[in-house]
């Protein structure tokens, strides 16, 4: 960010960062097993979206606003999930859901709040850059000052978890290269 201070100083308790989480090997290596998954569109926020999803495990239709179980995730994202589960102190088995998401060239993800059964979200980054925002999610608190935009780099972890994921909205900006994303989710207790 071109700052000399640390990006959580700008963000909400329980949103946390971590630069080149992933090496450029198992960047590469989890592109090529994406590459394999057949991805579908989507409806959200009642329109079709212009990026492509698969889910594993659980997942959350947000039109009809219900939890399903699907497919399992597959073991060749085991690694990865290890590797997250140890930076939250968890077990890979936490994680209910995977989500695989292809953002072509100018598609973006609208303001949302993450699911209501879900509890933490973890966000790995491949292959390009975005802007990711956040805004509260109150709407008295909403106008142009109270939205935070900051670039959230390929090869990165974000955690939303506590304040982060209650009372704060989050969306990407139009991304400028085609852009992947395995989104991983534990489940409320
Ligand atoms: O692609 C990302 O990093 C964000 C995904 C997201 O916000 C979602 O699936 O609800």
């Amino acid at each position: 960010m071109g700052t000399l201070f640390p990006i959580e100083t700008f963000l909400p308790d329980g949103f946390s960062y971590s630069e080149n989480f992933i090496t450029l090997e198992e960047e590469d290596e989890l592109i090529r097993e994406i590459a394999e998954i057949e991805l579908h569109g989507l409806l959200f926020q009642g329109f079709e979206a212009k990026r492509k999803v698969a889910s594993f495990g659980y997942d959350w239709n947000f039109e009809k606003r219900a939890l399903s179980k699907g497919k399992d995730i597959p073991p060749v994202f085991d690694s990865l999930l290890d590797k997250v589960a140890a930076k939250l102190d968890k077990a890979k088995n936490d994680f209910a859901e995977l989500l695989v998401t292809e953002y072509p060239v100018g598609s973006v993800i609208n303001w949302h709040r993450d699911a209501p059964p879900f509890d933490i979200i973890a966000g790995i980054s491949l292959q390009s850059d975005c802007i990711f925002r956040l805004r509260p999610h109150g709407k008295i608190k909403q106008n142009r000052k109270s939205i935070i935009s900051f670039p959230v780099k390929r090869r990165s972890l974000y955690i939303m978890e506590g304040i982060a994921r209650t009372e704060w909205q989050h969306s990407i900006a139009p991304v400028k290269e085609v852009r992947y994303s395995i989104t991983l989710r534990t489940l409320k207790t």
